[in-house]
């Protein structure tokens, strides 16, 4: 177990990266200068009730103007490593044709600011900012979009392949794919279940496509990557229904990509599943081994997890004649059947519950799956209400428990043979948390919106501990 009192210090290889995680749109502002246009999350954030409060992304924390400050916070923090993504309209305003040099000049004068603290920088080409010009095309349900992504990875290789060895070409495509198409939650807002699950397939397309075009592009030491969040199903019983619930997620949240990605293919259970949704026709022939490349690295995201049951038929009448969910849309196409539940104990400010174990076991399963490739963490975090003290202190004792659990847990994963590398907090700073706007505060550094002022949280202080000892800190006592 993680949650026990530990004795033992918990010690992590010397060259373990120690870093943080942000994400173009979260935190760069800066919108609509130096030729950006629009992306699908500037046009959404627009859309009367799409995120809190209609919150959008234009100032953000600014980092497009302070990023020297927030390299210099990192530094200070004793990071290793700083996982941060390009903004494709940025440099590729239209999603075709040349690169922008002012936006490319930004990535590149970030990087060098890293290289000169000794912050590895791990670069992500995608993170869920399509350029509009792409999604009025038709976006990722389109094929065109994997071939407008493979080409845009050119670009930015070829911008930034002399300074930055650490590639990561997508971050969570379950999110891009099943929030954006299918619930509506995320930018572009659809709600199609077909569109949700062409674009999974032209997402991995994409993925494989780049990381061929990055092979080619970059020197032989290049470490190529995919950020996955894969779920950690729980059946909330053992009975026949709960457990087929559970295989379907897991199929729809996880092998539907790390499927085409690790092994070539598309799980037969998978297609029967959505056989009411898609044909599948989609898939060409060559797909799956263009998508099915070489990788030096494999990234997890870990939150939370998904405990599910099977819904009888009974159980949905109720449901209809009660008119819970009659207009929401789900993003799990064909997975109608299946009821998710608030697993038991804490829960963080996003009402997600904390299970330390998913991380243990999603671990485990990639070591297994993909034997040879180096795993990281790329994104764990917690988010809570903190407030600065009269002293202007912020105090997280909360996040920094969540932080310890999860690192134990990380740790034990180790311990039992998992090759993990590295570990990318989420998040460096408060930011635009999608769907919640600034509502939810993920960061170990505190954004004061209204003066752009960054102030380190307790939880910040634990961190830099951790990475420069290599050993976990106790944590504060509930
Ligand atoms: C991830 N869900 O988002 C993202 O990669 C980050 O940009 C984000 O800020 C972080 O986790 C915290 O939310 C997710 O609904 C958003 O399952 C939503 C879900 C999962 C991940």
């Amino acid at each position: 177990g993680s949650s026990g009192p530990s004795t033992a210090p918990v010690s992590f290889p010397a060259d373990f990266l120690w870093g943080t995680s942000t994400a173009a749109y979260q935190i760069e502002g800066a919108a609509q200068e130096d030729g950006r246009t629009p992306s699908i999350w500037d046009t959404f954030a627009r859309q009367p009730g799409a995120v809190f409060e209609g919150h959008n992304g234009d100032t953000a924390c600014d980092h497009y103007h302070r990023y020297p400050q927030d390299v210099d916070l990192m530094a200070g923090l004793g990071m290793g490593g700083y996982r941060f993504s390009v903004s494709w309209p940025r440099v590729q305003p239209t999603g075709r044709g040349p690169a922008v040099q002012k936006g490319l000049d930004f990535y590149r004068s970030l990087v060098d600011e890293l290289l000169e603290k000794n912050v590895t920088p791990l670069l992500t080409l995608y993170h869920w900012d399509l350029p509009q010009e792409l999604e009025d095309a038709g976006g990722w349900p389109e094929r065109d979009t994997a071939y407008r992504f493979a080409e845009y990875a050119q670009l930015v290789a070829d911008a930034l392949g002399d300074r930055v060895s650490m590639w990561t070409t997508l971050n969570e495509p379950w999110c891009s794919a099943f929030l954006g198409y299918g619930s509506g939650v995320h930018a572009p807002g659809r709600t199609d279940p077909a569109a949700a699950l062409r674009a999974a397939h032209h997402l991995n397309l994409g993925h494989g496509l780049a990381t061929q075009r990055l092979r080619a592009a970059l020197p032989e030491d290049a470490r190529l990557s995919v950020s996955l969040n894969p779920a950690y199903v729980l059946a909330r019983t053992d009975s026949e229904a709960d457990r087929d619930a559970a295989r379907r997620i897991d199929a729809l949240a996880t092998r539907v990509f790390s499927g085409p990605m690790l092994h070539g293919r598309y799980d037969d259970d998978l297609i029967a599943d959505t056989r009411r949704i898609t044909d599948w026709s989609h898939v060409r022939d060559g797909d799956l081994a263009d998508i099915h490349q070489p990788l030096d690295g494999l990234c997890v995201n870990y939150y939370t997890p998904s405990l599910v049951s099977g819904v009888t038929a009974e159980d949905a009448e109720v449901e209809r004649r009660d008119g819970h969910g009659a207009s929401a849309h789900s993003p799990w196409p064909g997975a109608d059947r299946v009821a998710f539940h608030q697993s038991p104990g804490e829960q963080t400010a996003m009402g997600w519950s904390i299970d330390p174990t998913g991380l243990t076991e999603l671990l485990l399963r990639f070591s297994r799956e993909a034997p040879g490739v180096a795993l990281y963490v790329t994104e764990n975090g917690a988010a809570y209400d903190d407030k600065p003290d009269a002293d202007g202190r912020v105090d997280d004792p909360e996040r920094t428990r969540y932080l310890h659990q999860h690192l134990t847990a990380v740790h034990e994963a180790m311990a039992a043979g998992a090759d993990v590398r590295g570990y990318f907090l989420w998040s460096l700073l408060d930011n635009f948390e999608w769907a919640y706007g600034y509502s939810k505060r993920f960061g170990i550094v505190r954004v004061d919106y209204e003066t752009q002022a960054r102030v380190p949280k307790a939880s910040a202080e634990w961190y830099a501990e951790l990475a420069r000892t290599g050993r976990l800190p106790e944590a504060p006592r509930p």
